[in-house]
């Protein structure tokens, strides 16, 4: 049967490639603060405001909401501009999202976590699913401090909220403040012919994802039932490994131009408290799922997205 889906924060990263798998098989209620003409003729996105516990609830109750994917967030490096606005909004259009949800139609919440969580202390080189967390940006925190609320209503029953901390994505739409922006943004200046200027060493080593096997994932994660999963936090995921340097020399390899400047800034201290590779044993056996793009996979279909072939 057609599940009814919200989704906030749509207009972002990952909001468009939720919406189009999701609307393969429910109806699909986007919403964002930004909305686009081009994106409310595409996706009927309308204006929702995840900071509005009673819009939120208005929008549950109208379209009879089974389940809810919260994409409003600011990301690591943007939100070190705006510590104090960027943990109140991650916190709360999430903890706005939980309130209105009780008593309500919705059955599940899908949150993105992230790899922002770790740091130093995480065992860097490898990190295992439950480890010591410390994260040094405002993000991170306001990440963490949701997985926590997530576990005690998990452990409590009292909602079923599902979560994923995704590393770095790799997509054809623009992210926007990220640490790992990097890896879409050297795919970008492909296009504009510009030369990039990196804001990371050429050697910082970051996991990352093709954004089709991270909505995969998060979409089988909703559909198991709750007794497959194992983890009432939040579920470490990652694809392959890369540096700003090994992806620049990928493109120019598949016969692009491309010229990059490395000027490290306040992004290479935020890199460098985050994972080099990350333990995903976990989600991938409670799954029986594993990504389908690797490295060259992944920079091959999003560089055909953006039709530069
Ligand atoms: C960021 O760089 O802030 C995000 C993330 C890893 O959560 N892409």
């Amino acid at each position: 049967m057609k599940k009814n889906i919200l989704i906030t924060g749509a207009s972002g990263q990952l909001g468009q490639f939720f919406i189009e798998k999701l609307a393969e098989n429910n109806n699909v209620i986007s919403t964002d603060i930004n909305v686009s003409r081009e994106l409310v003729k595409k996706y009927d996105l309308k204006f929702l405001d995840a900071l509005n516990e009673t819009k939120v609830r208005k929008f549950i109750d109208k379209y009879h909401v089974d389940e809810i994917y919260n994409f409003a967030s600011i990301l690591s490096a943007k939100a070190e501009k705006y510590p104090l606005k960027s943990f109140q909004l991650n916190t709360n259009c999430f903890l706005n999202i939980v309130k209105a949800s009780i008593s309500s139609s919705v059955k599940k919440i899908f949150w993105p976590s992230s790899i922002a969580v770790f740091s130093k202390e995480s065992n860097l080189g490898y990190v295992k699913q439950d480890v010591i967390k410390n994260p040094i940006t405002i993000y991170g925190a306001s990440k963490l401090s949701c997985e926590k609320v997530i576990n005690y209503f998990n452990i409590n029953g009292l909602l079923d909220i599902r979560s994923i901390r995704f590393p770095g994505i790799v997509s054809s739409s623009t992210p926007g403040g990220g640490t790992t922006d990097f890896i879409v943004e050297m795919i970008n200046n492909i296009k504009s012919k510009k030369k990039y200027i990196c804001p990371l060493s050429p050697n910082t080593i970051l996991p990352m994802m093709h954004v089709n096997d991270a909505v995969d994932a998060s979409v089988k994660l909703m559909s198991v039932p709750r007794k497959n999963i194992k983890i009432n936090d939040s579920y470490n995921i990652s694809s392959f490994e890369t540096t700003p340097n090994e992806w620049k020399n990928l493109i120019c390899e598949m016969g692009y131009n491309l010229e990059v400047d490395f000027q490290p800034d306040f992004r290479q201290k935020i890199a460098d408290s985050w994972p080099r590779k990350i333990d995903d044993k976990q989600i991938r056996k409670d799954l029986n799922w594993k990504p389908k793009f690797n490295k060259i996979k992944t920079l091959k279909s999003v560089i055909e997205n953006y039709n530069l072939t």
